[in-house]
This record gives C-alpha cells, sequence and structure tokens, in this order.
C-alpha cells in the first residue's frame, strides 16, 4: 500500500460513512432533484422569450441549444410563479444533497493512476465536466439569485450553456449508474471491499450512522427549504425567508406593500417626468405615431386582473389587483386587430431592464395590461407609477415599470 499520509491513498480516507450505500442514496436523489432542476431551467429561459433577440436576449448563438424554444402561454397565470419558485427553491435545497455528493466520492478525485485505460481517461475527463458543472451551475445559480445580479448581462448565458454541459455529463453518469445505484440501496450491503471500492479499507469508529448522516443532510436541505421557501408569499410569511435578500427597499403595507425590485430612485426616475402634466405614452404603430396622456388613458376601457409578480431570481407575490389599460386595446389603437409583438421601452435610462419584448399570445391575452392601479389604488413610484406592464404568467423582467413607449410591430 501506498503512503497512508496522501490524500491518493485509499486509508488516507477514514471515514466509515462512505461506502456505495450512502453515495447512491444521495446519487437516486439527485438523478431525480437535477432533472426536475433542468427541466424547470430550460422553461425559465423560454419564458424569457429569448426568440424576441437581440432585444430579450444577448445570448451569443445559442443555435442548436434553443431548440426546444417555444412560444411561452400565458395561461395558467402563476405558471411561472410554479416553475422559478421550483427551480429556484428546490436548486437551494439541493445544496447540502449536492455536497454530501461530493464529499462521499471525494477519494476518486484522488485515485492513482490518473487513468488505467482510454475508457477510463474518458469516464474521468466525463467526472471533471459533471462535478465542474455542477458546482459552477450551483455557484452562478445562488450567486444571481442572492446577490442581485452580479454579472450584469452575462447571467443567462453563463448558467444556460453551463446546464447543457452539466446535463450532458450528468445524463451520461446516471445512464452508467443508476441500475449500481438501485441495487445498492436495496441491500448487497456487505460484500468484501474491492479495489476502487469507496467503503474506507481502515474506518475510524462510527460517530454517527450512515442513517443518523442522512438525516442531517436531509434536515440541513429542509432548514434551507423552511428559510427559502416564503418568498414566494407576501406578508408575514415572507418574513420567514431568512435567506431570501432583503435588500432594496421594504414594501412596507398598503396597497403597494408587496415585493420591490429595483426602486425608483435607484432606477433613476425623475418625479419631475412621471407627473400627469409631463408623462405621455407614446404608441407606435401602423398608425403612426399616437401620444396619450394619463386621462387619455383613462378614458379608454379599463380592465382588472388579479395577477402575481414572479421574478427570475424565484420570488414572487400573491395575486394583487391591477387596473388599467389592455395591452390588445393599445394594439388597436396602433392600428392592429390581430396584436403583433410589441417593445415596452421605460422611463429609466440606464439598467438591465428598461426594456423588454413581448410576443404576440402575450399582447393579446385579455388579462395583459397597462397598468395604472394596484389594489385599488394609483401605481406607488416604486411599482412603477404612472404605468407597468403586466402579463399573466410572464417573468417579472417582461413586466416593465415607468413605460414611456410601446413599438407594435416587427421587433428588428
Ligand atoms: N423599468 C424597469 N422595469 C422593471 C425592472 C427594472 O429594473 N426596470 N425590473 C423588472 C423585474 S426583474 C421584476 S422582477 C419586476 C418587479 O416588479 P416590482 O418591483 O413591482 O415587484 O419589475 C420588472 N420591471
Ligand atoms: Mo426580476
Amino acid at each position: 500500500m501506498s503512503d497512508q499520509r496522501l490524500p491518493t491513498s485509499p486509508g488516507f480516507w477514514r471515514s466509515p460513512l462512505r461506502g456505495p450505500w450512502f453515495t447512491s442514496v444521495l446519487g437516486l436523489v439527485l438523478l431525480a432533484g437535477i432533472t426536475v432542476l433542468f427541466v424547470t431551467g430550460l422553461v425559465s429561459y423560454a419564458a424569457y422569450n429569448p426568440g424576441l433577440s437581440p432585444v430579450n436576449d444577448q445570448t451569443p448563438g445559442k443555435g442548436l441549444l434553443g431548440f426546444y424554444l417555444f412560444t411561452w402561454p400565458t395561461r395558467p397565470y402563476w405558471l411561472y410563479r410554479l416553475t422559478q419558485g421550483v427551480h429556484v427553491t428546490l436548486g437551494i435545497a439541493l445544496i447540502p444533497v449536492l455536497l454530501a455528493k461530493l464529499w462521499s466520492v471525494v477519494p476518486r478525485l484522488f485515485a492513482l493512476p490518473p487513468a488505467r485505460s482510454l475508457a477510463h481517461a474518458l469516464e474521468r475527463i466525463s467526472l471533471l465536466l459533471l462535478v465542474g458543472g455542477g458546482l459552477f451551475e450551483f455557484t452562478t445559480g445562488v450567486l444571481n439569485v442572492q446577490l442581485d445580479y452580479v454579472f450584469p448581462g452575462s447571467f443567462y448565458p453563463l448558467h444556460f450553456y453551463g446546464a447543457w454541459v452539466f446535463f450532458a455529463a450528468f445524463l451520461a453518469h446516471a445512464a452508467l449508474k443508476t441500475p449500481a445505484a438501485l441495487r445498492n440501496v436495496r441491500g448487497l450491503r456487505e460484500r468484501p471491499r474491492a479495489e476502487g471500492d469507496l467503503r474506507s479499507p481502515r474506518p475510524d469508529p462510527p460517530t454517527v450512522s450512515r442513517r443518523g448522516a442522512l438525516w442531517l443532510v436531509g434536515g440541513g436541505s429542509l432548514l434551507l427549504l423552511g428559510t427559502t421557501a416564503g418568498r414566494d408569499f407576501d406578508g408575514p410569511l415572507r418574513r420567514t425567508a431568512l435567506l431570501a435578500p432583503h435588500g432594496g427597499a421594504e414594501p412596507g403595507g398598503g396597497p403597494g406593500g408587496f415585493q420591490i425590485n429595483k426602486t425608483a430612485a435607484y432606477a433613476g426616475i425623475d418625479p419631475a417626468e412621471t407627473g400627469d402634466e409631463a408623462w405621455r405614452l407614446v404608441v407606435t404603430g401602423r398608425t403612426g405615431i399616437v401620444r396619450l396622456s394619463r386621462a387619455d388613458l383613462l378614458r379608454m376601457p379599463l380592465n382588472s386582473a388579479a395577477l402575481p409578480i414572479a421574478c427570475v431570481e424565484g420570488w414572487s407575490t400573491s395575486d394583487q389587483w391591477w387596473r388599467g389599460v389592455r395591452l390588445r386595446d393599445l394594439a388597436a389603437l396602433a392600428g392592429y386587430d390581430d396584436a403583433p409583438d410589441v417593445l415596452v421601452e421605460s422611463l429609466q435610462r440606464h439598467g438591465a431592464f428598461r426594456r423588454a419584448a413581448l410576443r404576440a399570445n402575450q399582447v393579446r391575452d385579455p388579462l395583459s395590461l397597462l397598468a395604472l392601479y394596484v389594489n385599488g389604488e394609483e401605481l406607488t413610484p416604486d411599482h412603477g407609477h404612472p404605468a407597468r406592464v403586466i402579463v399573466p404568467a410572464a417573468p417579472g423582467v417582461l413586466n416593465t415599470k415607468w413605460v414611456a413607449r410601446l413599438t407594435f410591430g416587427e421587433l428588428r
């Protein structure tokens, strides 16, 4: 045997917890969990209307990887709240499982010789992509959710390309290992130790049983779940989201008392530009350019919609009661009986989300509004006064605040 003081020696690893059963249970949990993360992640990307590039999407050449993109529906109206809530909450809750799984197989990282054969070399390279890809996806995801877009503009391509690399390696790994993992969790624990076995050849005395260790991991996941899930609600429940970022403005109470992403001050909105005197909505389409004051809008038919805001960061609000002019009525004003895509631009001059493109199916939905009121009162400055877009089932980022301009028709 080689020197047991070096991690390249199996004898260096002493934990009696390591073994095929422990690794297999964690692996099977990740098989289910990461598959859900991958699907909800792809769906989240589709929901962002990346087809309406270059407005919504700067991902260069998503090309083949975008093969599955589809027109994101507007119903059920809570769809994105569900898919993105699951994506982020599950992703956070799986962190202890991922770390435990990596810990359980870490002796393999150091195993020598680095490659016994070409097949073994390829397997180790695929494991590098698997582990590297997994750590990369979890890290970029958590940073984006917790640290308020630390990658300006570049999170999408990073997380999207990373997801495909990671999931390809993940599928190969799952195909190779799942049959053995299923056998391992059903028993067969007492085989003699073999070459390359995860069990330590000279284990320390146990301080916790393998089941106990699993409970610890599961408890960690539940703790994260319990301190994260509240970010998908308003009011007192939201205060249980100890781990959700509470930066920015506290929404306070009243009609505007729900989560605020960027405040008017942060977005550099000058109150002088949003008053009734100064503000005009510029609508462009077939009929040329129409300029509407708030009073003009209030003379149009007003409609209501109870819709949540659901952010890509995983937080969402309960349904809020919005009231305003239907986007399709504004499209009609611009000369379209069948509403086309629209480019929405904000008064905001700088920052990532000052404009967004909506698809025709979103413009046509009777619940899609240019909202002037929320919960019975005028929009608050932080929620987009004097007017904001609200679209059923759309990611929050498409619900542009402080709207100044709507351009219907060809977006290129
Ligand atoms: N002009 C503008 N509109 C915007 C944003 C922004 O930064 N600027 N943020 C978007 C994002 S990412 C979200 S999640 C929602 C949040 O809306 P709320 O602050 O009213 O909850 O507004 C969207 N509309
Ligand atoms: Mo957002």
